[in-house]
């Protein structure tokens, strides 16, 4: 029996945590554990082999870490893991999980490491893993979407064997990048996963409370691996505060609410997995039904086309549209952006992205426009081309489940979409038309559209992810072909099948045409279509849904309409409020880099660089933070905005008059750990207006290096900032080392978790709030 079948035969058990056991039998903290694969083998072949007689049926290679950016030892290190798990499970009947955990770097646009370079190293180590022997992939602990995706990728296209991916959900049951478990399944289920869940971050408990959302929307099945609990502290001692028969009963409720492969992570131990084995052996086993949502995702959030009418914004294409065009060729992905934002404004659910244009490299800017939209918006994406290679490239990268426009009834179409679609995952959007034109009748579009989704089945693509488009012609040139379309979009729906229109065509070559488009839409909406693409900044579009959902009972108390109804009286009694980014404190809480720039220098006319520091990018930083705090607010984001920032401060720093550097001589750094330097580089600029000279250490910057610094320089003043409570104990290590060494030289800090009391605390000389208390204290020693 293969894993697959085994998964799907019964209740199946991995194994629990191992770092716990391996410091049992002598693992030292900060020792690497996959070494032991190779220096102590028959450790970790006792240590498999309690998990197998606990009852665990896959056991995990002692590989999480094992990626060519932390060994070069890669292949060696890996052969040995599989051997001793092979070794262990001998005369059992267990399956090998080749582990691979996260590489321990962020990918662009979060961090530095570009997304093909990453599946590249994931592929590296399964290739290795597979040809050793494993009996499949898990993929596990990944708390980013985008880093699961490339893992994903990479494990499919370097081996047959079966992938079963579990993210690490926080305590908000998202991902640390944002994504709900809905975005996750939609996103993993695309790429073929064969069974996802959970693990580590929490134990059972929160586990459980989570688990309904995997059981509402996943179809394959649902992995449940926890930690033993929560750590806490215990004679002075981290350990993990659920025993194991707390566990094994918590999990009892885990398998009643759906998850079929259970295991352990952190703090688990064989007696955690025998007690749980024990106890849920006999429970009735039943695997997740096959689900019939249409869902695509962001790196956020899912959007589920068949409930409430969904609006995908058309306005990022050319067509028709001198500036956009003019934008594309200028390659100013800025403007493009600036679109997209504006229709998020505007209430969009979904963004068509269509960059088409004969006289640019469409694969380059499709890519680039993808990947800015997806750095400052979280919207899903439409993926609107006509090149092939584009729409491989775009659906490779794109970081979630995208909507792709589209695929039409002709063979070669067909050909080169659904394998596509059946790799990268992807809803699309079939074109009722093929070889022979487009239908004059409802009839021949539909029978259109059932070829292509008969043809989709053959790929193993369900009826659920083919949105048909029955297209809207020009009523101009065809009394007729409104009624037609709107047959077909209801036949249609009567058979199930979503729909999807392009409908501003219908009004082609006639006056007045909002009027005629937002009639259509309203009259297609009650036939039961499911999305449109249409112009959000049409206000008689709006209307339409606006109007045709309060209707239908989608507008809970009417919230939506109210407040609608009321922004459009208040646009006819004074101009139409600017939603484009008019302000710096916008650009910056939105992330766009070039616009923030442009808006600093712009101020500086009016406003001197400290008006601007402390009154627009400190208080727009503010917002951002408190939004990262109350969960509205993700990494990529908090991230695009801080780099606004540094755009902003840039055009700030030009405008200071750089003084003289004679009054002295100041060190400053942020401390180890910590990456925030925004305020640590307003500090520096500032102290350099005033004449001093700045030797800055720059961020993430060790004790020692400091205290080198400090002696090498004989700077009597170094400034070290903090931003989080985890990186105060640094700073404090830091005063301490160059204390000790009675080094002539005073110490000021600073930084948002800093206060006058706790800078005392740890033995600084001086606390400043802001940049010129710097400064200030700075004349204080220097006279
Ligand atoms: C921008 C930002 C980021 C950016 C930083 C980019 C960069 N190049 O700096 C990015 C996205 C990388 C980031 C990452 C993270 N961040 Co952050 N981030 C922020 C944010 C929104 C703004 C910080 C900022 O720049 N403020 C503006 C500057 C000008 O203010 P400032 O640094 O305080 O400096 C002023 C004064 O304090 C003073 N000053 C500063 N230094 C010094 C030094 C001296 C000597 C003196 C006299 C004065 C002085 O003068 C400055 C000017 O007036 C804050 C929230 C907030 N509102 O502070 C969170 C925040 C600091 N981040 C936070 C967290 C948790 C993180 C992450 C761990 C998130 C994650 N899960 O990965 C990582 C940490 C990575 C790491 N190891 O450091 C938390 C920290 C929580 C805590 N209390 O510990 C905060 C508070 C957000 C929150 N509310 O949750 N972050």
């Amino acid at each position: 029996m293969n894993v697959l079948d085994k998964i799907k035969s019964g209740i199946t058990y991995f194994d629990g945590g191992a770092g716990t056991l391996l410091q049992a039998r002598g693992l030292k903290p900060g020792e690497k554990p996959e070494l032991w694969n190779l220096t102590h083998p028959e450790e970790i072949i006792a240590m498999h082999r309690q998990y197998l007689e606990a009852g665990a049926n896959i056991i995990t290679t002692n590989t999480f870490g094992a990626n060519c950016l932390k060994f070069d030892n890669l292949e060696e290190i890996i052969n040995a893991a599989i051997k001793n798990a092979q070794t262990a499970a001998q005369g059992k009947d267990a399956f090998i999980a080749l582990d691979v955990g996260p590489l321990g770097r962020m990918l662009e646009p979060l961090g530095d490491l570009p997304f093909e370079e990453a599946v590249t190293i994931f592929a590296q180590s399964v290739k290795i893993g597979a040809q050793a022997g494993a009996d499949l992939i898990i993929i596990e602990t990944m708390n980013d979407s985008y880093e699961t995706k490339a893992a994903v990728l990479a494990a499919k296209e370097s081996c047959n064997l079966p992938v079963f991916v579990t993210n690490a959900y926080d305590e908000s049951g998202k991902l640390m990048t944002g994504a709900t478990p809905a975005a996750m399944i939609a996103m993993l289920e695309g790429l073929g996963a064969d069974a996802i869940g959970m693990n580590c971050s929490f134990g059972p408990k929160q586990m459980l409370e989570i688990l309904p959302e995997f059981a509402k929307y996943a179809s394959v099945p649902i992995i449940l691996n926890p930690n033993a609990g929560l750590p806490v502290i215990v004679d002075g001692e981290s350990v993990f505060d659920i025993g194991s028969d707390e566990f094994a009963d918590i999990m009892c409720e885990i398998v009643k609410g759906g998850a079929t492969v259970i295991g352990g992570c952190c703090g688990t131990t064989p007696e955690h997995i025998r007690k749980t084995v024990e106890r849920t052996r006999s429970l009735p086993f039943a695997l997740p039904e096959k689900k019939d949502f249409t869902i695509v995702s962001s790196y956020t959030h899912a959007v589920e086309i068949g409930n409430k009418p969904v609006i995908i914004g058309e306005r990022i294409n050319p067509t028709g549209k001198k500036r956009f065009k003019e934008a594309l060729r200028n390659n100013d992905i800025n403007y493009i952006v600036s679109e997209g934002l504006a229709q998020n404004q505007k209430g969009v659910s979904i963004l068509d992205v269509n960059v088409g244009l004969p006289e640019i490299d469409e694969v380059k800017m499709i890519c680039d426009v993808i990947r800015s939209l997806q750095s400052v918006i979280d919207l899903p994406l439409q993926i609107d081309t006509v090149d092939f290679e584009a729409m491989e490239k775009a659906m490779r990268i794109y970081n979630g489940k995208p909507l792709v426009n589209s695929v039409n009834g002709k063979q070669e179409s067909m050909d080169k979409v659904f394998p596509l679609i059946k790799k990268y995952g992807g809803v699309a959007i079939a074109v009722t038309l093929d070889e022979s034109g487009i239908p004059e009748t409802a009839q021949g579009r539909v029978e259109i559209a059932e070829k292509i989704i008969a043809e989709a089945a053959k790929y193993g693509i369900g009826k659920n992810n083919i949105i048909v488009d029955p297209l809207a012609m020009a009523v101009s040139s065809d009394k007729n072909s409104a009624l037609v379309t709107l047959e077909a979009v209801k036949t249609l729906a009567d058979k199930g099948i979503r729909t999807s229109l392009g409908v501003s065509n219908v009004s082609f070559g006639l006056p007045s045409r909002p009027d005629v488009n937002a009639a259509f839409y309203t009259m297609a909406l009650q036939n039961g279509l499911n999305c449109a693409i249409i112009n959000p900044h049409s206000v008689e579009m709006m209307k339409a849904w606006h109007c045709f959902n309060a209707l239908c009972g989608y507008d809970e108390s009417f919230a939506d309409y109210i407040e609608f109804a009321s922004s459009i009286e208040q646009s006819a009694a004074s101009p139409a409020p600017d939603t484009s980014i008019s302000t710096l404190d916008k650009a910056i809480i939105k992330g766009v880099k070039d616009k923030a720039y442009s808006l600093a220098c712009e101020m500086l006319r009016i406003s001197t660089p400290m008006q601007i520091i402390d009154g627009m990018i400190i208080p727009a930083l503010n917002t951002v933070g408190k939004g990262f705090e109350e969960k509205t607010v993700y990494l990529p984001q908090l991230l695009m905005s801080a780099e606004a920032a540094g755009k902003a401060f840039e055009a700030v720093k030009e405008a200071l008059p750089s003084g003289e550097a004679k009054k002295g001589r100041i060190i400053i750094a942020t401390v180890k750990g910590d990456v925030h330097d925004i305020g640590k580089n307003i500090v520096k600029v500032l102290l350099e207006n005033y004449g001093y000279e700045v030797i800055d250490l720059g961020k993430d910057v060790a004790p020692e290096n400091i205290a080198q610094a400090v002696r090498e320089s004989g700077a009597p003043l170094v400034g070290l900032s903090a931003l989080m409570t985890t990186t105060v104990p640094a700073m404090e290590e830091t005063i301490k080392l160059i204390k000790s060494e009675n080094l002539p030289c005073k110490v000021m800090v600073g930084g948002a978790v800093m206060t006058e009391e706790y800078a005392a605390m740890i033995g600084a000389d001086y606390y400043g709030t802001d940049a010129m208390a710097s400064v200030r204290y700075a004349e204080r020693i220097f006279g």
